[in-house]
């Protein structure tokens, strides 16, 4: 579940995808724009408008497949958000009748009717209440994988306990939005999953337990706990739809996402979209303010994530810029400069048009190095400086990558590939993957997981043993040319 939308995905024993449906929130008539309501920083969404998604995608989802033959079913939703339940929901969640809706049965289960969503950037107080609590936001990364971010479950808490007391006072059971979603199928409260919970602030990863600390500032109303789970769907749900199988944890769409991918420890998911997201699996604990650790969803280790606010759209200024120097249009011309520039200039671009998180930078555009000739120079330097950046942050947690897989719109264009991996040194190669719908994949592989895996199998055996020929390989092996150029890129960055 998204932002947007509610997608179900069904996915046979070899992970082909068989059949899929979704709705849109918009269409339900609640009135949000994109999922969600906004009032000034506070961005949130109303929970029954899911409960409403959830019957209409499973009437939609019968149309076209037998939900009697599902053996499992997980999901991957939009992280850090949070349901405030009251006493009556852990009764009407074991009592779910089929001849009503999930709506008029549970809307008035709710303390807040709303959930804050991740765009929700109304708790700066909170959030330095969280970073002082444990002495600063060093401290508070190194103990929760992450600084604190406004979107991020515990500081939204905290809001609510201090903005509408009375709320917070009616809340019995808080869940994150994974496992709301679990809870409603599995009809109980469903616990929170253990790579989700890394996404609240509350969590200590290293010791797999809530940091006392922390959570002295909210009570713990976390009363599912913490855990992976395999529960079953409650009786409602055999009745109305014939889906009657394991619930197997619920977790984060990022979490799902690398769970979509045949991804093994210091594997990479560069999605070069609009922003730059950089999703790596780890078994080296380095937190840092700059980025997120998650516990992994289910292999051993962790999953690392760095998000740049900077993409696509930097590259298309440079582009453009080429383009009217040379009266072309499209990719080719940025193409075949970024091809033909030499790798040995001791050149570094740094193109932020928006403010950047890693490095933590305003809106800047700097140059560093001799003879630049812009913009030509830029198309190389540009894809570099965004591989270095990635390169440099990831290095801590994995040395060099083992195999990396560029996703998103970015990954169309070969040259953009190229570069990336000639600064990212792949030791087993790079691919390409039209991964539209990527976390919602990664669930059903979850899904599959639980049900099929032998005994004691581990994920990434499982994974690698039913994936298809579905990468396409960048095909570029060479030389690792960038290793003596890493200390002076590091050195032009802390000057910006
Ligand atoms: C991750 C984040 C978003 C949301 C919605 O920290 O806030 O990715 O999970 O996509």
């Amino acid at each position: 579940m998204s932002t947007q939308q509610l997608k179900g995905i069904v996915v046979n024993e070899s992970l082909e995808t068989v059949y899929h449906s979704k709705v849109e929130f918009d269409e339900l008539n609640y009135g949000t724009k994109k999922g969600v309501f906004t009032s000034g920083k506070q961005v949130y969404a109303p929970v029954v408008m899911w409960l409403d998604a959830l019957d209409l995608l499973f009437e939609r989802l019968i149309e076209g497949v037998d939900l009697k033959r599902v053996k499992g079913v997980s999901g991957a939703c939009q992280q850090h958000g949070s349901v405030y339940m009251n006493s009556k929901a852990g009764n009407v969640l074991k009592e779910l009748d089929s001849s009503k809706s999930l709506k008029e049965q549970l809307k008035d289960c709710f303390a807040w009717e709303m959930s804050p969503n991740w765009q929700d950037h109304s708790t700066i107080e909170q959030c330095k209440q969280f970073e002082d609590a444990v002495g600063g936001r060093e401290e508070l990364a190194n103990i929760t994988g992450n600084k604190a971010h406004h979107r991020f479950t515990g500081p939204q808490i905290l809001r609510l306990k201090q903005t509408q007391p009375e709320a917070y006072e009616q809340t019995e059971t808080i869940a994150l939005v994974s496992s709301f979603l679990a809870s409603v199928l599995a009809g109980q409260h469903a616990p929170l999953d253990i790579s989700d919970v890394c996404g609240m602030n509350l969590w200590d990863i290293e010791n797999q337990k809530w940091n006392d600390k922390l959570m002295s500032l909210i009570d713990n109303k976390f009363t599912a706990g913490v855990g992976n789970y395999k529960l079953q769907t409650c009786s409602y749900f055999e009745k109305k739809y014939g889906l009657k199988c394991n619930v197997l944890s619920f977790t984060g769409d990022n979490p799902g996402t690398i769970l979509s991918l045949p991804l093994a420890t210091n594997d990479v998911i560069v999605s070069l979209g609009t922003s730059t997201t950089a999703l790596v699996v780890t078994q080296k604990y380095v937190p840092s303010p700059l980025y997120h650790l998650f516990t992994h969803p289910v292999g051993k280790g962790y999953m690392g994530m760095l998000c740049y606010c900077n993409g696509a759209l930097a590259r298309e200024q440079v582009r453009d810029n080429v383009n009217e120097k040379y009266g072309t249009t499209g990719w080719e011309k940025f193409n075949e400069l970024a091809e033909s520039t030499s790798t040995n200039f001791d050149q570094y671009g740094f193109y932020f048009p928006l403010d950047e998180i890693i490095p933590e930078v305003k809106a800047t555009t700097q140059r560093f190095g001799e003879n630049w000739e812009i913009p030509d120079n830029d198309a190389l330097a540009i894809l570099e400086s965004q591989a270095l950046s990635i390169r440099n942050r990831l290095a801590p947690m994995i040395g060099t990558s083992r195999r990396v897989y560029f996703v998103g719109g970015g990954s169309n264009n070969q040259t953009i590939c190229k570069i990336f991996t000639k600064v990212l040194v792949p030791s087993d190669g790079a691919y390409t993957m039209d991964l539209s719908d990527a976390c919602a994949i990664g669930a059903a592989n979850r899904a599959a997981f639980g049900c099929n895996s032998s005994e004691g199998e581990l994920w990434e055996d499982f994974i690698e043993k039913r994936w298809g020929n579905w990468c396409k390989s960048v095909g570029y092996e060479g030389d690792d040319n960038y290793q003596h150029r890493l200390a002076k890129f590091v050195e032009c960055e802390k000057q910006l």
